[in-house]
Formats: structure tokens, sequence, C-alpha cells
């Protein structure tokens, strides 16, 4: 493994990038404050996601210590008036949508507390595998506040407006099981295992036709948030552009010609 230059506002004490081939795995390293988001943090994000290498293909996405993140740094709200509060939202919501919108998939390693804003963070990546140690809350009901992480919009497109407004309201904590059941996880693995598969995952991500993965991370969601009839006509020409691709052609040719992996039951 090779480290990678960390961006000028990607202080190492805050977020570590580290390249192993096509993958970056990108780790939250403020164990101290169970990886709480503090502006910094967010903006070191946000520059990790907008400046990923070209050679990037795949993005591991994990935190240090006991946790993955425990949300929002609470000892930062206590000095904002509103308005500064909603250009704080909105600084969130760019970091996250880089990530969910960026250049490469992202696949989230969840243990521990996955709170609050942690749990937003967790939400803007592609694919989420979760250790058994992970748990699941929105505490921001009983903290008097509201998601600002893009939570409201994302949260219930996994597991419903109802799921998450009974989370928000009763402070009702989920743990690995249930999330896995409910969609919060598209993965669940035992203590520990969790980099190596989200390490297996992402080489398998990274070695798929660069269009493909394009689709996927910028067509897909939108399509999905049309309407049925804009949505189809939208993925028609979202297939054109991919199968008219030489990289399509050239996987399709293999596979005739009995060179490419056939769909295996797992
Ligand atoms: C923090 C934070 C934090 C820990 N902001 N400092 N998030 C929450 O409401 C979750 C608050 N945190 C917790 O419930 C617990 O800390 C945990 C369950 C995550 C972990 O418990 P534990 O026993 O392992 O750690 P701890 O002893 O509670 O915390 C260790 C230190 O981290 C301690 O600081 P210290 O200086 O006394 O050592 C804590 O104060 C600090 N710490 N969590 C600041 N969140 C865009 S809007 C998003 C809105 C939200 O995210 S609201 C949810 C906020």
């Amino acid at each position: 493994m090779t480290a990678a230059a960390a961006p000028p506002s990607a202080p190492s004490d805050l977020l570590r990038l580290e390249t192993s081939g096509a993958v970056l795995h990108i780790r939250l390293t403020r164990p101290a404050k169970r990886n709480a988001i503090n502006d910094p943090l967010v903006a070191a994000l946000h520059t990790a996601f907008v400046n990923l290498p070209a050679e990037v293909r795949a993005v591991v996405l994990s935190g240090e210590g006991e946790h993955f993140c425990a949300g929002l740094d609470l000892s930062e709200l206590q000095e904002r008036d509103v308005a500064e509060s909603i250009i704080h939202s909105r600084n969130w919501h760019a970091a996250f949508d880089a990530i969910q919108f960026g250049r490469a998939p992202v696949i989230a390693v969840l243990h521990g507390a996955v709170v609050g804003g942690g749990l937003e963070l967790a939400a803007a990546a592609h694919i989420r595998i979760a250790e058994r140690s992970a748990y699941y809350g929105l505490p921001e009901g009983t903290r008097g506040i509201f998601v600002g992480g893009g939570g409201s919009a994302r949260i219930p497109r996994l597991i419903g407006t109802a799921r998450m407004a009974d989370m928000m309201l009763t402070g009702r904590v989920h743990d690995a099981e249930e999330g896995q059941r409910i969609g919060l996880t598209q993965y669940l693995v035992e203590e520990g295992a969790g980099l190596a598969k989200a390490f297996e995952l992402a080489g398998r991500v990274a070695t798929n036709a660069p269009l493909s993965n394009f689709a996927i991370l910028q067509a897909l969601p939108r399509i999905a948030e049309m309407a049925p009839g804009e949505g189809l006509f939208v993925e028609s020409l979202m297939s054109a552009i991919a199968s008219g691709d030489p990289a399509a052609k050239s996987r399709i040719r293999d596979f005739l010609a009995g060179k490419a992996a056939k769909v295996q039951k797992s």
C-alpha cells in the first residue's frame, strides 16, 4: 500500500487516505471524539471526494476506533445562529453529494455507533457493509435538532419515511441485524470482517466498464426519482450510450466467445 498525498485541506489527524491499486481507502481518524464530524472534517471529506485521483475506481470509507461515526460534533452547535446553521447544513450537503455523485463507487464499512450525521454520511455511500457491532440511531429528535446532512432525503429512500420518523421521534436504535433487514445495509459480516469484504467488493467494482459504473452512480438514482415515462426515456438513452461503448462491445464479444465469466449462483 502506498500512502496517497493528502490534499492540503484534508488534515491527516481527521482523515487518512491510502491507495491500494485502484482502490482508495478513506478513514475517519478522530476516534477520541468517536469520529464526530466537525467543520474541518466536513471540508476534508469534500476535498477528498472532489479530488479523487484519476486512477481511483472505487473508494472504501471506514472509521477508526470503536465506532464508525458519532455524527455532528455537538460542541460546535452552540456557537451558530440560524443563518450560519443553514450554511453549515449546505456544506454537509455539498460534501455528501460529492460522495454520492462522485467519480467512484463508495463502499462504507460500519461498526459501533452509526448515529445522526454518521448515518447520514453512511447513507451517501453506494454500498454499506455492517459488522455485528453496528447500531443506528437518529438522536436529533431527542437533542432538539433535525437532520442536516441529507438524512431526510436519503434515509427514507433506504428504509421508508415511517421508520425514519420512528427513529427520530422515539430515539429507537436499530442493531446490525435489524439494519440489514430493513435495508440500511446490503451486507452483514462478522466483527472485524468488514474491511476485507469491502476491499473484495471494491476490487470487483473497479473492474467494471467505467461507463457502466458512471451510469449506475449518475443515471440510476436520477431515473429512480423520475416519473416512469421520463425515466424510461432517459434509461433508453443511457443504455444506448453504455452499450455503444467499445468496452461493452469487447466484453460482450468475450462472453459470446466463451472467454468471460458466467453468472454464478452464490
Ligand atoms: C462527541 C460526540 C459528538 C462523542 N460531538 N463530541 N450525535 C449524538 O448525539 C451522539 C453522541 N455520542 C454518543 O452518544 C456517544 O459518544 C457514542 C455512543 C457515540 C459513543 O459512546 P462512548 O462511551 O464510546 O464514548 P463517549 O465517552 O460518550 O465519548 C468519547 C468522547 O467523544 C467524549 O469527549 P471527552 O472529551 O469527554 O473524551 C465525548 O464528548 C465525545 N463525543 N460523540 C462531540 N457527537 C448535520 S446535522 C447532524 C445532526 C447530528 O448528527 S445529531 C447527533 C449527534
